[in-house]
């Protein structure tokens, strides 16, 4: 199979994240967005898409992250029999992905010229991210895992949305406020997964 991508995408790198915990074989290929292959099989010629051997193409990083934690057990990322772990999970999903969303609504909005900037945009997406943070540094607590007692989806899409979150704002002092978010990321940083999907 082949992951269509770049290495800055935080939707990418929970797909990526999720393939190599799995040690799932898998090529690489960096495409932007509506790159050729993306287009071929995702009508929104968006990133990730996911090509497997017989050219079906999935979409999108949610449910790329489901299909391939499903094809094996090593670890399962998703719980299989417990309805409200699996709930928690898929739920710390969208809040990571909620802080990603914003985090490349205020990117793209700051690529404009500061006169064209809408400053409510701003406001309203910068004011979502520090809640969403403060937010899952509330759930996660001391815990030494977003949810239960090992690695899971939630711990690879938290970090996917951190790590862009420092690319795009490294202004922002997340780790001050939130020293419990902090620690758990800094020994996310340090897996090997982590590393290979680079920063
Ligand atoms: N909800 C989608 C979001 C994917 C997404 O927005 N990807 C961006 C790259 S960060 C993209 O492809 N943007 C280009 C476009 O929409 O044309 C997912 O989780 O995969």
């Amino acid at each position: 199979m082949k992951l269509i991508g770049t290495l800055t995408s935080p939707y990418v790198r929970k797909a990526r994240l999720v393939l190599l915990e799995k040690n799932i074989p898998h090529e690489f290929v960096v495409e932007l967005p509506q790159g050729s292959l993306a287009l071929q099989g995702n009508p929104m010629g968006r990133i990730p898409a996911l090509i497997l051997d017989d050219g079906f193409c999935v979409f999108d990083s949610t449910v790329i992250s489901d299909y391939v934690d499903a094809l094996n057990d090593h670890p399962v990322l998703i719980s299989r029999s417990d309805a409200a772990a699996r709930l928690r999970v898929k739920r710390w999903e969208a809040l990571a992905d909620g802080i990603a969303d914003s985090a490349v609504v205020v990117r793209t909005e700051r690529m404009r010229t500061v006169e064209k900037q809408d400053a409510d945009t701003l406001k309203l997406h910068n004011k979502a991210i520090s809640n969403a943070l403060s937010y899952a540094a509330g759930l996660l607590g001391s815990n030494e895992w977003c949810e239960g007692e090992s690695i899971t989806l939630a711990d690879l899409a938290m970090t996917s949305a951190l790590v862009y979150l420092d690319l795009r704002q490294p202004e922002l002092d997340w780790r001050s406020a939130y020293p419990n978010l902090s620690t758990w990321f800094a020994k996310m940083c340090k897996r090997k997964s982590v590393i290979a999907a680079g920063s």
